[in-house]
């Protein structure tokens, strides 16, 4: 899963990308910057009491910072960071909050960014309609339903809707959208990148952000980027202090990565053992077979079923063996939805 850092040049994206991934990045590229940045999860820690493993591996996002494009920038420049933004997963939208020389105009600001995606799927949709128009006269019925869905879609973006604010897409029509790339149908994190004064996110900048992102069925997430960069660079000891004296309980990847796991509808699952803890992202609804395909596609192809615990019952019992003989270890086969907070022995055999 990839996120793409979205949002008008200069509000942030690349301070908060640096923050995030600890990668440097110098000067002003028009290709995207590309990085990983480790999940804080408190519960790899709880796990690493009860099983202290060699090392513990966190999941991670992978985020691809997109360089902004100047309102009324020539189409060439402007396809080539639509065509960045077609590939990622999901969209994070950051939104400057902080004023630096330039009054904050947050809404207005969103609303050049939305206005550009929304013009661009619609000229998708357009062209689309024209080319299922065509091959649904000879009565193809494929074409058909896609002709039915791109009405719809029309529809919501000509009220300048986003296609995400439908939220009752079925999975088949949702399918025929991923097909086109279409922009404004990916989730969506409104992140608002607020002055260091701000970090709590009271004053009403960001506050409308979080009332515009709840009525268009995205989240929201306040982060001071800038902030954020000076907290990288210290070490836990004094990161941990000036948090404190900010009154923040943690950086901001914990909020943000939250965010962004709600709004691409994700979980977590967990695998323990001497060598390491480790945490697993995977889709809610997720199958035990599809989440031994997130490891390996060996385990996948190979699974013979899965020996699983809560976390919260290596907490009550301390260690597998208490868990296996007070009969809360189970065995569940390829069909089991993996539950938030699984920690999982796969069993396959290739
Ligand atoms: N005061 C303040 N300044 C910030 C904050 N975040 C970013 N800046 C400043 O805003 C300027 C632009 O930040 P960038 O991170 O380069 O912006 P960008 O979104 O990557 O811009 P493009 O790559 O051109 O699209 C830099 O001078 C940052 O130091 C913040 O939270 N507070
Ligand atoms: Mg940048």
């Amino acid at each position: 899963m990839e996120i793409g850092l979205v949002g008008l040049p200069g509000c942030g994206k690349t301070t908060l990308f640096s923050s995030l991934t600890g990668k440097q990045v110098g000067g002003y590229s028009e290709k995207p910057n590309l990085g990983v940045a480790n999940i804080p999860d408190p519960r790899l820690g709880i796990i690493s009491q009860f099983i202290p493993p060699q090392k513990i591996v966190p999941a991670t996002l992978k985020l691809v910072d997109i360089p902004g494009v100047p309102p009324g920038s020539d189409a060439k420049k402007l396809n080539g960071f639509l065509e960045h933004v077609r590939q990622v997963d999901a969209v994070c939208h950051v939104v400057r909050c902080f004023d630096e020389g330039m009054p904050v105009d947050a809404l207005g600001d969103i609303e050049r960014m939305d206005t550009e995606l929304i013009l661009a799927d619609l000229m998708v949709a357009e062209s689309a309609t024209d080319k299922a128009t065509r091959t649904a006269r000879s009565g193809d019925k494929e074409a058909r339903q896609r002709l039915e869905v791109l009405g719809k879609v029309s529809e919501l973006l000509n009220e300048t809707t986003p296609i995400r604010q439908r939220d009752d897409w079925t999975d088949s029509e949702r399918k025929i959208l991923k097909s086109y790339g279409f922009i404004t149908a990916k989730p969506v994190l409104f992140v608002a990148n607020v002055d260091e004064s701000d970090v709590a996110g009271d004053s009403d900048h960001p506050r409308k952000v979080k009332q515009l992102a709840e009525s268009t069925g995205a989240g929201t997430v306040v982060v001071s980027a800038k902030l954020e960069a000076e907290l990288a660079e210290l070490d836990d000891a004094d990161r941990d202090e000036m948090l404190e004296s900010l009154g923040l309980s943690e950086p901001a990847i914990g909020p943000l990565a939250r965010g962004a796991s709600d709004v691409l509808g994700l979980t977590s699952f967990y695998t323990a053992g001497e060598k390491e803890v480790r945490a697993w992202s995977i889709p809610i609804g997720a199958s035990a077979k599809e989440a031994a395909g997130s490891i390996h596609s060996d385990m996948e192809r190979g699974f013979i079923r899965a020996e699983c615990y809560h976390v919260d019952d290596l907490v009550n019992f301390k260690t597998e063996k208490a868990i296996r003989e007070a009969g809360k270890l189970r065995s569940e086969g390829k069909g089991y939805v993996m539950q938030d907070g699984d920690v999982v022995h796969f069993l396959f055999n290739v």
